[in-house]
Order: C-alpha cells, then sequence, then structure tokens
C-alpha cells in the first residue's frame, strides 16, 4: 500500500466525515421533542467504519471524469443507508450484537425503539440527501432509482430476508445469491452512482457493475473470514457473531485457505473490470486493500 493511497483514502474519509456532519447538524437544529432519534442517528453515523462506499462512488466519479464534489451528497447517501442497515441488523430481532464500530450498538446506547426510527430517519434522509445538491433533476432520478432497488427487496433487504429466514442448510449458490443482494447491492450501487453522477455512458456502467459484482462478493468473503480469525479490537465488533454460529457461510462451507483464493480470484476479476477506465491507479489500490484488510 502506497503512503500516496493512504492519504487520499483518509482525505476522502474526512471529506465524508465533514460533509455527514453537516447533514447531522442540520438534522439536529431543527429538532425538539424527537432530538433522542437525531442523535441517535448522528451517533451511529460518526462512529467510525470504513467509508468504502463513499469512496468508491467518488472515486468512479472522478474515472470518468465528473468532479466528486458533485457526487458528494449521493456518496454521503449511502453511507447513511449502510449505516441504517448495521443499526437494525444489530437489533435483538436480527443478530442481537451489543457492539458495532467499537462502540456499543445504537439500541444498546439509546434504546430499541429509538434506534429502529433512527435506522428508519437514515434512510428516509439518504433520499432527502440524493436530491440536495447541484446535479440535474434527471440525474438526482437517476441516483435514486438506483439507490431504492439496492436497498429494497430485490437488494439488501430482500438479502437480509433470505438470511434470517432460510431454514435447512444453505448451499453456496443460495448463499452466494444472499451475499450479492446483502453486501453486493449497495457496494454496486456505490460504484454505478459515481458513473452517474459523472454522466457516464451505459458501457462504463456496465463495467463499474462487474467491478462492483466481484468486489461485493470478496468483500463477503473477506468480512467471513475475519468473523474467524479477525481482532475484535479492531473490527470493533465481538468476532463469531455475523451469521450466528449455526448458519453456513463461505468459509464454513470451503474452509479458510479456499476461501482466501476464491476472494483473491474475485478481486482479480475486479481489476480486470477496471480496464474500462483510466487514471485507476487509487481504485486498484483501494481493490487490493479491500482483499488484505484486518477490519
Ligand atoms: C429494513 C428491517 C430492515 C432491515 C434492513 C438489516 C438489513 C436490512 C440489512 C443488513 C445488511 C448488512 C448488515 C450487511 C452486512 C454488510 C457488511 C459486510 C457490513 C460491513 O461493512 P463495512 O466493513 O463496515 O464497510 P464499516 O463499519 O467499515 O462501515
Amino acid at each position: 500500500m502506497t503512503g500516496e493511497f493512504r492519504k487520499r483514502l483518509e482525505e476522502m474519509s474526512e471529506i465524508t466525515d465533514r460533509r455527514l456532519e453537516d447533514y447531522m447538524n442540520g438534522v439536529l437544529s431543527g429538532t425538539s421533542g424527537q432530538r433522542k432519534v437525531a442523535e441517535a442517528m448522528k451517533y451511529s453515523l460518526s462512529a467510525g467504519g470504513k467509508r468504502i462506499r463513499p469512496v468508491l462512488t467518488m472515486e468512479f466519479c472522478r474515472v470518468c471524469g465528473g468532479d466528486p464534489e458533485a457526487a458528494l451528497p449521493a456518496a454521503c447517501a449511502l453511507e447513511m443507508i449502510h449505516t441504517f442497515s448495521l443499526i437494525h441488523d444489530d437489533l435483538p430481532c436480527m443478530d442481537d450484537d451489543d457492539m458495532r464500530r467499537g462502540k456499543p450498538s445504537c439500541h444498546i446506547a439509546f434504546g430499541e425503539p429509538t434506534a429502529l426510527l433512527a435506522g428508519d430517519a437514515l434512510l428516509n434522509f439518504a433520499y432527502e440527501t440524493v436530491c440536495g445538491g447541484r446535479l440535474s433533476a434527471e440525474t438526482k432520478i437517476a441516483l435514486i432509482t438506483e439507490l431504492t432497488k439496492a436497498t429494497g427487496v430485490n437488494g439488501m433487504i430482500g438479502g437480509q430476508e433470505i438470511d434470517t429466514a432460510f431454514e435447512g442448510q444453505m448451499d453456496e449458490s443460495v448463499l452466494l445469491d444472499m451475499y450479492s443482494m446483502k453486501t453486493g447491492a449497495l457496494l454496486k450501487s456505490a460504484c454505478k452512482m459515481g458513473c452517474i453522477a459523472a454522466g457516464a455512458g451505459d458501457e462504463k456502467i456496465a463495467a463499474a457493475e462487474l467491478y462492483a459484482e466481484k468486489l461485493g462478493l470478496a468483500f463477503q468473503i473477506i468480512d467471513d473470514i475475519l468473523d474467524v480469525t479477525g481482532d475484535e479490537k479492531l473490527l470493533g465488533k465481538p468476532i463469531g457473531s455475523d451469521r450466528g454460529n449455526e448458519k453456513e457461510t463461505f468459509v464454513s462451507l470451503n474452509g479458510i485457505e479456499n476461501s482466501r483464493k476464491t476472494a483473491k480470484t474475485l478481486t482479480d476479476d475486479a481489476l480486470g473490470a477496471l480496464k474500462a477506465f483510466e487514471n485507476t491507479d487509487f481504485l486498484k489500490e483501494l481493490t487490493l486493500f479491500l482483499l488484505k484488510r484486518e477490519y
């Protein structure tokens, strides 16, 4: 990992953090009786996290010739939806996890009803955020269409339903479909929304989609590996918690070494899809960073 890459990654993540803070301060300034839910939104959103989705959006916008700043509202909206999914995922009715991003989960800090509402409010505020900013109305509609599809019943929420409701032993093809929906759909949107914000054509959008499909699966397989081998302090949550001990993961079906090999192959495929773009040094390093990540 070059120093230049790390510096830019930090810069982009700080730009996202600052804008998210501005949005949350705006939300807080208009509250009275509902202040607790706004505080819960801000608490979970500012608890850290790698900010991978916003970075992907801004970077795909840049490699498509757009201004990453114009994609920032969309990038922040993705982080809001991601954070909403983590808040709900930690609830007792889902994975029932007490720690997230190194801090007590939202429902531990604010109580279950407020955590549920904070997730709902972040989801709604994400769409309000995409409606702001300086892109054309047509581009904003394209961005919102992409985001709703990725989040909805045939995307992240559908993937979560398969994960929680599936009975019996999950075979690999069902597991991979579930991963593509639960984790992959939002990552795919992050890449595609960067292209859309830049006004890119169908060919570029299709290449971003292919890149993200491969990256999304590699990302979730690495997540499974870290859930077995990771360091709880670095991960900010207990290991062994992601899908519950009794559920299949890519690692439980294939073992750690084979899972690492598959993640590497998927990463190589993702790198191949970047050939459709120019100036991809940062994206290449990011793709490799995600393969080797420890958190
Ligand atoms: C509407 C009821 C309702 C639920 C929403 C809960 C849910 C649907 C979806 C859960 C999706 C989920 C938790 C997917 C896991 C994806 C994943 C690998 C998360 C970790 O992402 P990182 O590593 O996390 O980017 P940080 O903390 O770095 O942002």
